[in-house]
């Protein structure tokens, strides 16, 4: 099952996108080029998305057919937002154009696959990475290494070829996965942190706490199925 978290582009968004673009451009028809160049840059990363989502969703279905058992739960897709993206590119000082947003921003296509039990995590990992045209770019394990805060989830930045009309292009996905639990957390710190910042350290140690819980519940469940299942 997915998630998209973006529809494609309307004509509301385009007038927002085109009024930010010119936040950063004091020219109407260099403002109109960049907007047109975005809305390609979001074609060929939706699909890249649809590329992986295709992987993940066969291996899953081949993983029920030989195990009885599905790792993935849900899948949640996006792609960021034009205006996301020309705010990333800003903060990290780079040019405000698709070439520098293709060369330096890695998660422009994401897609968060949540699995029913930590081992799932990294049998996902394994599957996908044992495919000749998937390319690990960057890994970071925040489930061996939880941060600070006790966020948990495993990252992986992959690049995917996608077959256009007239070239091939090589787009990287950014890929997190996570259990049940470990997204629910998340989910809820990332709205604390984003739509009530003033709250965010009150509630630090308590969601510390709430992951290490999660932690221990989801170590337990595994332990019973591997258990039962397993054996
Ligand atoms: P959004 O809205 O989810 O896209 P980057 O910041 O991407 O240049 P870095 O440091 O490699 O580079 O990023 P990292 O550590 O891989 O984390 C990027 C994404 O992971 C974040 O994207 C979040 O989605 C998620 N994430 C990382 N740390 C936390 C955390 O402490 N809490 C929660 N809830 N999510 C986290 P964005 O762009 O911040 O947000």
């Amino acid at each position: 099952m997915y998630i998209e978290r973006k529809p494609t582009l309307n004509m509301d968004d385009l007038k927002a996108e085109f009024k930010e673009s010119l936040a950063y451009i004091n020219n109407y028809e260099e403002a109109f080029e960049m907007v047109i160049d975005f809305v390609s840059l979001e074609q060929l990363y939706s699909s890249a998305l649809k590329e992986i989502s295709t992987k993940l969703d066969i291996l899953d279905d081949h993983f029920k057919q030989m195990y009885k058992h599905n790792p993935i739960h849900h899948m949640e897709r996006r792609v960021k937002e034009m205006r996301s993206l020309i705010k990333k590119l800003d903060r990290k000082g780079y040019p405000i154009n698709t070439e520098s947003a293709k060369e330096y921003i890695l998660d422009i296509a994401g897609i968060r696959v949540v699995c029913n039990y930590m081992d799932d995590i990294y049998v996902i990992e394994e599957l996908l990475l044992k495919q000749a045209d998937v390319q690990l770019i960057k890994r970071k394990d925040y489930i061996k290494t939880p941060k600070g805060n006790g966020y948990r989830s495993l990252h992986i930045v992959v690049s995917i070829p996608v077959f256009l009309a007239h070239s091939v292009e090589k787009v990287p996905v950014e890929i997190q996965i996570r259990t049940i639990g470990m997204d629910m957390w998340a989910s809820l710190e990332h709205k604390i942190r984003y739509k009530n910042q003033k709250n965010t350290e009150d509630y630090r140690e308590v969601l510390k706490q709430c992951a290490n819980e999660i932690t221990t519940v989801e170590s337990k469940m595994q332990n019973i199925h591997t258990e039962v299942f397993d054996n």
